[in-house]
């Protein structure tokens, strides 16, 4: 967490021609998000998508599944993605449907510079396959 946007700063300083895709949840971009100074200063072609759930989502799903239910700090509040990224000068754009997120997919791939995509997605959504804590990779839950 928090890795990714350095890291796509990193790939477009060494490839300043290639498009570079930072995908990352809204708890991790809220670790290191005042970087996007740093790829604006620098005119990087850095695309960040965002999927914002409204929750440390991965470690919410282990209290669902195997905590019953007892969710203990993973709520969190985010800041509007897109007013966030024009406050630094960049673009930003909002989904909330899969015809809203094909254009916004389309727009930003063929927009110059740094671009915050903010895909706004159903809060409790699992992620699967998930191994339960303290067993092995064959006794991974599937669906
Ligand atoms: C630096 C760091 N702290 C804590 C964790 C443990 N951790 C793994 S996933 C996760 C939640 C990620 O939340 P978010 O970025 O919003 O992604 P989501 O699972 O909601 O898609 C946490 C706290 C980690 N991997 N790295
Ligand atoms: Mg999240």
């Amino acid at each position: 967490m928090g890795f990714g946007l350095p890291a796509a700063i990193g790939a477009a300083v060494a490839y300043p021609d290639r498009p570079v895709v930072c995908i990352t949840g809204d708890g991790s971009i809220q670790m290191n998000m005042q970087e996007m100074m740093t790829a604006d200063d620098l005119g990087l072609n850095v695309k960040v998508a965002i999927f914002k759930n409204g929750y440390l989502g991965m470690v919410r799903q282990w209290q669902q599944l195997f905590l019953g239910k007892r969710y203990s700090s993973v709520k969190i509040s985010s800041p509007d993605f897109v007013a966030l990224a024009k406050s630094f000068g960049a673009h930003g754009f909002r989904a909330r449907t899969m015809d809203e997120a094909e254009q916004m997919i389309d727009l930003a791939l063929h927009t110059d510079g740094l671009v915050i995509m903010e895909f706004d997605i159903t809060e409790e959504t699992n992620v699967y396959p998930i191994v339960p804590p303290g067993l092995s990779n064959q006794d991974m839950i599937v669906e």
